[in-house]
């Protein structure tokens, strides 16, 4: 069609009001449905802001990709018009000029006012088209204050306009054209009462959607025209023969990013039984990012799906499968990830099929499982066939890939040399665990310290470099009846797993254990004795590897100090030892200091920082013992013994224990 006229201004209806008598029943009902989508454009275009107006032209406009995916639109001009009018032309075959059997009215005017007009006409054509675009010209007509469409066909010009979604008169025949000239014009000015937002177009916008139209049918045409400011028009156009394999160039120079190779590889395959058709277009940058565009009958599927879970799936696979049967991966080494393959891929994938299944929430998202498959075959296929031709590109290629594999596993190692550290750092500890500098867990030790205040002399006394601090509250203790499997989720002991690091029960690894002495630290006294026995129960049954490993400790603090008048002070952990040191040191012509000669210490908390570190935490001084199985399980007896319901014989343990803690015993 001839684009040089640009009566953008229709005539007004002579009556001015709609009259209702001058319809009949199926007037009616059209108007209806056309108020349906006035009602709720959101069903039918999306929204009413900005994206929902440049909606409007797309649904044009793909009306018009349509007739030339049918074979018979060659150009197709979009205008932004001086008035903010949108015109489209195209110079397909026109929208057929005849009166529709059923519906006594022409097909342009069944285009323009019943929603779902598409299907009327059944033509082989619009077999393939997306799932909004074929509702097309009638939601833009009930969503427009005013509208105009020309067509040309059968050597005829026609043309009819429409006011408030209603024509002003039947189709009109304007003048004689050449037999050749075919085509059709739709112009339409947006309604503001529905786009409340904005019915300013973004000359940008269109152009990036016409673009990337451009590149999804090559050989098409496409021009924009932005004419509504005078002396400032901006014009783009469009003409891509190579299809995706120039919008993959096209994504790679916009995002400065140079391939690995000259070529861009194409693979397309079609399947006329299965109704499904490939087009895909890839190359590899020295970039490390990943370009994955996906198209499902020309829309794009921002969300992915079947054709892209296919295409990902069949790329790793393919190239590893290559890179083994070339000899350029060895036997023992690690699979290439399906993101070591992608570093540096910059890809377009576009499917056509039948029945097209979009999903999710923006029906961004192709559902259809057959595409799956047969992107997968097709991918499997032609693009080891492409590597096999192209030995020196499949070289770059696993190349590129191998070095994002290098430095993923480079990586992982620097992550989990910093685990520790993130440990410290993570909600699963907060802040209770006082960690140490080492990492090593040979030189690491764990003190599981009771009571707040011996923890926080704990803390100071230690030495930072390999030894950790975990404080216990003693309250946990408190907990009668409590099983296990609740102490086991009770924050504190979350704490106690997640600062040794391993896990615990059936997925226990000891080899994960982060601190190879793990220390209990409780006063010997009742209480003491019930914290130790409850940790040494927990470890006993979901730790049970640390404890086989010898990895599980208990403190021994002294029970007494013993100051000389001169020279270091001893310490004795008994009764009998006390009286031992003693006559020992007075042996050898010490004596004992006139005052405070023999401290007894009540509980770890009596001791200041000085003291913990010299008499239990110094490796060179302290006495740990190794707890081994036969006590684990005794303390794992006594727990049940003192958990249970049974309130008797928990009673007499106490009472009998109240002084001596028996499997403490050094
Ligand atoms: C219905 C049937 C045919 C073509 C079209 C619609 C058609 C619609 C638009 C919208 C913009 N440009 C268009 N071009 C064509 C098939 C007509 C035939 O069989 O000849």
């Amino acid at each position: 069609m001839d684009s040089s006229e640009k009566d953008g201004d229709l005539k007004q209806p002579e009556s001015g009001v709609w009259q209702p008598g001058q319809y009949n029943a199926s007037d009616l009902k059209v108007l209806e449905g056309l108020e349906h989508v006035r009602t709720r454009p959101g069903m039918y275009i999306g929204s009413t802001n900005s994206r929902g107006l440049h909606h409007l032209v797309y649904e044009i406009v793909d009306n018009s990709v349509d007739e030339a995916l049918a074979g018979y639109a060659t150009k197709i001009e979009v205008e932004i018009l001086p008035d903010n009018g949108i015109r489209v032309t195209d110079d397909g075959r026109g929208i057929p000029v005849d009166i529709v059997p059923g519906e006594g009215k022409s097909g342009v005017e069944v285009v323009m006012t019943k929603l779902n007009a598409g299907g009327k006409f059944g033509g082989g054509g619009y077999s393939v088209s997306g799932g909004l675009h074929g509702v097309g010209i009638s939601v833009v007509n009930a969503l427009s204050t005013k509208m105009k469409v020309e067509v040309e066909r059968g050597g005829w010009l026609w043309e009819q306009s429409y006011v408030n979604h209603r024509p002003l008169e039947p189709l009109e025949k304007i003048k004689k054209v050449g037999e050749k000239e075919t085509g059709t014009r739709v112009t339409f000015y947006a309604d503001p009462e529905i786009f409340r937002e904005t019915t300013d177009y973004s000359f940008d916008i269109i152009r990036q959607r016409l673009q990337q139209t451009a590149f999804l049918n090559p050989g098409l045409s496409i021009s924009l025209k932005d004419e509504r400011k005078e002396g400032e028009e901006q014009e783009a156009s469009f003409l891509y023969e190579g299809g995706l394999s120039d919008y993959v160039a096209y994504l790679c120079a916009s995002s400065s990013a140079s391939p690995l190779f000259s070529d861009v590889i194409s693979l397309k395959s079609e399947d006329k039984a299965l109704g499904i058709s490939l087009d895909i277009a890839l190359t590899w940058t020295a970039k490390y990012g990943t370009v994955l565009k996906t198209f499902a009958n020309t829309i794009e599927t921002v969300d992915g799906g079947t054709h892209e879970e296919g295409f990902k799936a069949a790329i790793t696979a393919t190239l590893n499968r290559y890179a083994k049967d070339k000899g350029l991966l060895k036997a023992g080494d690690e699979n290439l990830s399906g993101e070591d393959v992608r570093e540096g891929l910059v890809s377009v994938v576009s499917v056509k099929l039948v029945n097209p299944q979009f999903e999710g929430q923006t029906k961004g998202k192709l559902g259809n499982s057959e595409a799956k498959t047969f992107v997968q075959k097709i991918v499997n296929d032609k693009f080891y066939a492409w590597l096999d031709s192209h030995p020196a590109e499949g070289k770059l290629i696993v190349g590129k890939a191998q070095d994002a594999y290098r430095a993923r596993i480079a990586a992982r190692k620097a992550r989990e040399a910093s685990r520790k550290k993130s440990l410290l750092e993570s909600a699963t500890t907060p802040d209770k665990l006082k960690d140490c500098a080492y990492k090593n867990p040979d030189l690491c030790e764990l003190f599981i310290v009771e009571g707040n205040s011996a923890g926080g002399s704990a803390v100071s006394g230690r030495d930072q470099k390999f030894q950790a601090i975990l404080p216990l509250r003693g309250k946990i203790l408190n907990t009668e009846k409590a099983t296990t499997e609740k102490m086991v989720k009770s924050e504190t002991i979350e704490t106690l797993i997640a600062s040794i690091g391993a896990g615990s029960g059936a997925s226990f690894d000891v080899s994960k254990a982060r601190y190879h002495k793990v220390i209990v630290m409780a006063d010997a006294d009742v209480d003491g004795a019930h914290i130790a026995t409850l940790l040494l129960t927990l470890f006993f049954r979901y730790m049970r590897p640390l404890i086989e490993a010898g990895y599980v400790y208990i403190a021994m603090p002294p029970l007494y100090r013993i100051r000389w008048s001169k020279g270091p002070d001893s310490f004795a952990f008994s009764d009998a030892q006390r009286d031992e040191r003693i006559s020992e040191g007075e042996k050898s012509g010490r004596k004992l200091r006139s005052e405070n000669a023999i401290q007894r210490y009540k509980g770890l908390g009596e001791m200041d920082a000085q003291e913990l570190w010299e008499t239990t935490m110094d490796p060179s001084t302290r006495l740990l013992k190794k707890v081994c199985m036969g006590d684990a399980q005794i303390a794992d007896e006594t727990f049940s013994m003192l958990m249970g319901e049974a309130v008797e014989p928990r009673r007499e343990f106490i009472e009998a224990e109240a002084k001596s803690v028996k499997f403490i015993d050094a």
